[in-house]
């Protein structure tokens, strides 16, 4: 039984006895550490030159030869326990510091938040897709005023005075002989005027007509309409132009069919159809059962157009067409309500996006 005495005035411990209340009370004192400082203060008072741990290593000095080997392991033993302790306090100081320091700092390894991206509203990438194609064909693209003179909204183009579309039930006239211009072709007599020919241009934007807003039909509205003028132009040109532009909106096996009709600017006229992109052409709901849908009108440009303008219709041909963005964004994007794209409603244009 090995006793040394830890103080005087109490019955002699025996070491396993002082090394017992020794952990006992290291562990009560490291529980109540609360900060890595007080940790370094355990050790220091447990472990240090000075510590109480230190102070029973000297005292086994005056043991007996035989049985310092068994203490000096003991009092190891102890020492590692306390090591141990202190680490595992610390590291656990230490993650609560990390976690804290983490809950702070933006984690990198989180999935970023993505801003809600804007699109472009459908009538804008149904014009692009209709203006791109003939850029990339070396056509101008252009716009002009949304008011127009009567002069370059009905004369110029060939508009007799008495015609239906110059009724105040057809347009929306203003003050002093102006008018929400009906077609944007007004900007082709003003681009001829400016530059000459040959010329070969489209020009998107808006245009008026008194109509009534419904599933169908809207008093504003968008266009795009095109001209060639140039030597030796003719309708093959018209109809290839056409198909081209077809496909760039609909894809590779679109087909383009003209049907006679009249205008009073173009001279033979027609009313342009494409097959039904929905069923190529064998019929369905979206094409009526006709497996063609009609985008617009065409013709070749009337020699009276040529000639107001101060272009001779014997050295020059031209074609023209006009479309609507609306109709064909609607076939596109599968669309059968006009009035959704004026509405701006976020559902309806993020659907798209
Ligand atoms: C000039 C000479 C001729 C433009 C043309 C059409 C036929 C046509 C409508 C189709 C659907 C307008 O959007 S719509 O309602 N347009 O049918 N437009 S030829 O002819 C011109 C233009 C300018 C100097």
């Amino acid at each position: 039984m090995t006793t040394i005495s830890a103080s005087s005035d109490t019955q002699p411990l025996s070491l396993e006895q002082q090394l017992t209340q020794l952990e006992t009370r290291f562990a009560s004192d490291l529980a109540a550490s609360p900060s890595t400082e007080a940790l370094e203060a355990l050790r220091v008072a447990y472990l240090g030159r000075s510590g109480e741990l230190t102070l029973v290593r000297r005292a086994i000095g005056s043991l007996a030869p035989a049985e310092k080997p068994a203490a000096g392991k003991r009092i190891n033993d102890c020492a590692t326990k306390l090591e141990e302790l202190l680490t595992q306090r610390l590291a656990a100081f230490e993650q609560a510091a990390l976690m804290a320091e983490l809950e702070q700092r933006i984690d990198v390894t989180f999935p970023g938040a993505s801003p809600a991206l804007g699109s472009l509203h459908p009538l804008r990438r149904t014009t692009d897709a209709i203006t791109g194609y003939f850029e990339r064909s070396g056509f101008a693209v252009l716009t002009g005023p949304e008011i127009e003179t009567e002069y370059y909204n009905f004369d110029a183009l060939n508009i007799p005075p008495d015609h239906p579309a110059r009724e105040g039930f057809d347009s929306f006239y203003l003050d002093g002989g102006l008018v929400l211009r009906t077609h944007t072709s007004p900007m082709q007599i003003r681009a001829i005027e400016a530059h000459g020919t040959p010329i070969a241009l489209v020009v998107p934007g808006r245009v008026y007509r008194r109509d009534s807003l419904d599933a169908r039909h809207s008093f504003m509205f968008h266009q795009v309409e095109g001209l060639l003028v140039a030597p030796g132009v003719h309708l093959g040109h018209l109809k290839a132009a056409l198909t081209g532009m077809c496909r760039a909106l609909f894809g590779p096996e679109q087909r383009v069919r003209f049907r006679p009709s009249f205008f009073p600017f173009t001279e033979p006229s027609a009313e342009v159809d494409t097959t039904c992109p929905g069923c190529g052409g064998d019929g369905c709901s979206t094409c009526s059962g006709t497996g063609w849908i009609e985008i617009g009108g065409a013709g070749m440009v009337h020699p009276n157009v040529l000639r107001e303008v101060g272009c001779s219709p014997e050295k020059y041909s031209g074609w023209a067409f006009g479309v609507g963005v609306e109709r064909i964004a609607m076939v596109r994007h599968g669309i059968d309500d006009i009035r959704s794209f004026y509405e701006n409603e976020r559902d309806f244009l993020e659907q798209l996006a």
